[in-house]
């Protein structure tokens, strides 16, 4: 076992990558990787391999849904293993919902700072100008790849693939509707049509990717972003005939858990098989003793069979939205056993890769993470974060509705509705250490420490959001590989009496029940060639509702549309719409209500823009 401390570690890792060079420069990679596969022995991780990083994540798995965390019913062999075999972090902290904590891993900043503030309704877009831990392990010769949920962009340029990682399949949604033969995956920025249970999927591109990479020579830095246990909660019974899924829920079902409860934890089990198969991979590999191996969950829980006492689900600020499991293995670093109750963070990955890599963060941003690798010894510190900071408002930020800050003992924080004119009288101090179960309000008994957490969760807050500004990206309208473009129902802002938008799993989303003439949705777009554009619309229309006008407006150019019927309003069909003139750069793409009709114009699920190419 090797233990470095950190200031020898960070004059290892200096050594380390120059040895790396110099390896690559000699043409030895091949023998490097003739050595590993000669087994797990002195010979096959040597110190100055650079570390292989997996980093797993589930899906709104709370920090109590692991057997190590103490839960009596759910079965984790695997987690538990990464944890027992490594170091846990006992307080850290995701942000409470998916999109942010993902944009916080990526750019070791709060995400508030990346210009993401939503899960939906294109706020869950990174900024184009974000550097991500994918881009700067490159930098080190890592390959990367992201297996399964991205849920940070979904158009060009703001795609997995664009972001640093050589390989993706996945999602870019918080979600997929189908977890058997999933639908709504991508391969490299192309859809792709798949069989299988999504678990087993991800794990399987997760492996060949390691296999590759590690053939080429290369250290890996693979993300496996499981979309489990995330709704819908769709089981494996896509193994006819020997329904795995249906074992696992009548497993959880005789232990008396609820069908909702049982759902959720029949897939953090799935999960947990899967996560074995992929540690077997890497012993059958001989890489485990210098692969950095990752275990978290990006929010709390959501499941309530059994809490463990803690207080509050996914989306709140209670310890029970905020904290989630986190394990990290690596045996040629961290001894088997370790436990920290060190104050960390989701923000903490970027920095921590970038020592263990041998490469600088970016110096032109701010980045709020710090490295973990000083908790990597044989009784790690329990020091790190002064302050953990917690916040989420799907609509816009907001410092006063859900909002939390902790230094480890004491919590100062507050939820509200958006019904809910919030002030001081909502707010709610916890003694964390004598009360984690966050029972007794004690604002009233100790105000010197209200308005000490409060004071720096303001200052905090401002730091993060000021001069950005949060609203939906203009959508990239490229000529490039003359593709289509696809306007999404929630990308639009939308004006009238009745007009709504309709969240329906993303793909089935629509703006529907506009009737009056100017009701409109409007998406803003970045055009980056003046020309005609095809116009496609995806829209339900039951018979007796046809008839009505779309009008189309982009500038002074216009293109009207007479609603057509299809079978029912939730079946939708596509129609040619014409064209339209699209001048370069920042552009609005308005269709509103030309004429008023009795009910509803149409179920509008999408627009899709695709140039024409001019002779
Ligand atoms: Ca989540």
């Amino acid at each position: 076992m090797i233990i470095f401390q950190q200031r020898l570690f960070s004059g290892f890792l200096l050594t380390h990558q120059t040895c790396f060079i110099a390896l690559l420069a000699c043409g030895l990679l091949q023998a490097a990787e003739n050595r590993q596969d000669s087994g797990n022995d002195s010979l096959s991780q040597t110190p100055s391999d650079p570390p292989n990083i997996v980093f797993i994540m589930t899906d709104d798995q709370g920090y109590w849904d692991t057997g190590v965390a103490g839960n009596p019913d759910i079965e984790t062999p695997s987690m538990d293993r990464i944890a027992s075999e490594g170091l846990q972090l006992q307080r850290y902290y995701a942000a409470p919902v998916c999109a942010p904590t993902r944009a916080g891993i990526m750019t070791g900043r709060h995400y508030l700072r990346t210009g993401l503030y939503n899960t939906r309704f294109g706020g869950d877009t990174m900024g184009i100008g974000e550097v991500t831990i994918a881009q700067l392990l490159k930098q080190a010769g890592y390959r990367t790849g992201l297996f399964g949920k991205w849920h940070l962009g979904k158009y060009p340029g703001y795609q997995p693939q664009d972001r640093g990682f050589d390989e993706f399949f996945g999602h870019y949604h918080g979600h997929i509707e189908r977890y058997e033969f999933p639908d709504q995956l991508h391969h490299n920025g192309t859809p792709v049509k798949t069989r299988g249970y999504v678990s087993e999927l991800f794990t399987d591109a997760a492996r060949d990717f390691i296999d590759v990479t590690h053939r080429a020579g290369k250290p890996f830095f693979c993300a496996l972003m499981f979309n489990a246990p995330h709704s819908p909660w769709v089981l494996d019974t896509s193994h006819y005939g020997q329904p795995e899924g249906d074992q696992t829920l009548t497993k959880y079902l005789d232990k008396g858990l609820p069908i909702r409860e049982a759902r959720i934890y029949s897939l953090i089990d799935r999960v947990d098989q899967n996560i074995g198969r992929l540690l077997q991979h890497l012993d059958n590999l001989g890489v485990a003793d210098n692969t950095l191996v990752v275990f978290t969950s990006d929010n709390g829980g959501v499941s309530k069979h059994w809490k463990g006492g803690m207080n509050g689900n996914k989306a709140s600020t209670y310890e029970g939205g905020v904290r989630a499991p986190c394990f990290v293995r690596w045996p040629n670093r961290i001894d088997p056993g370790q436990v920290s109750m060190a104050l960390t963070s989701h923000i903490d990955w970027l920095p921590t890769f970038c020592e263990v890599a041998g490469v600088e963060p970016p110096a032109d941003r701010p980045i709020d993470g710090k490295s973990l690798v000083h908790l990597m010894s044989q009784n790690p510190s329990d020091s790190h974060h002064d302050y953990v900071y917690h916040t989420w408002d799907r609509y816009s930020p907001n410092p006063d509705r859900r909002w939390g800050i902790s230094d480890g003992r004491w919590k100062l924080m507050c939820v509200v509705g958006n019904e809910v004119v919030a002030t001081e009288k909502n707010w709610r101090l916890f003694d964390l250490k004598n009360d984690p179960e966050e029972k007794k309000n004690l604002r009233e008994q100790q105000p010197q420490t209200v308005n000490r957490l409060r004071s720096a969760f303001t200052k905090w807050f401002h730091d993060v959001t000021q001069d950005i500004e949060y609203r939906p990206i203009r959508i990239p309208i490229s000529t490039d590989g003359n593709f289509e473009t696809e306007l999404s129902p929630s990308w639009a802002t939308w004006q009238g009496d009745h007009i709504q938008y309709t969240f329906d799993g993303y793909d089935w989303d629509t703006i529907d029940s506009w009737k009056e003439s100017g009701e409109s949705a409007t998406w803003r777009l970045e055009i980056e060639r003046a020309g005609n554009y095809k116009i496609q619309l995806s829209y339900g229309c039951s018979p007796q509702h046809a008839g009505g006008i779309l009008s189309l407006r982009a500038g002074e150019h216009r293109l009207a549309h007479q609603v057509q019927a299809t079978s029912t309003s939730e079946q939708f069909a596509i129609f040619e719409a014409g064209s339209i003139w699209l001048d370069a750069g920042e552009q609005e793409l308005t269709a509103s209500v030309a004429e008023s009709v009795p009910t509803e114009l149409m179920r509008l699920n999408s627009i899709t823009l695709t140039p024409i190419e001019t002779p």
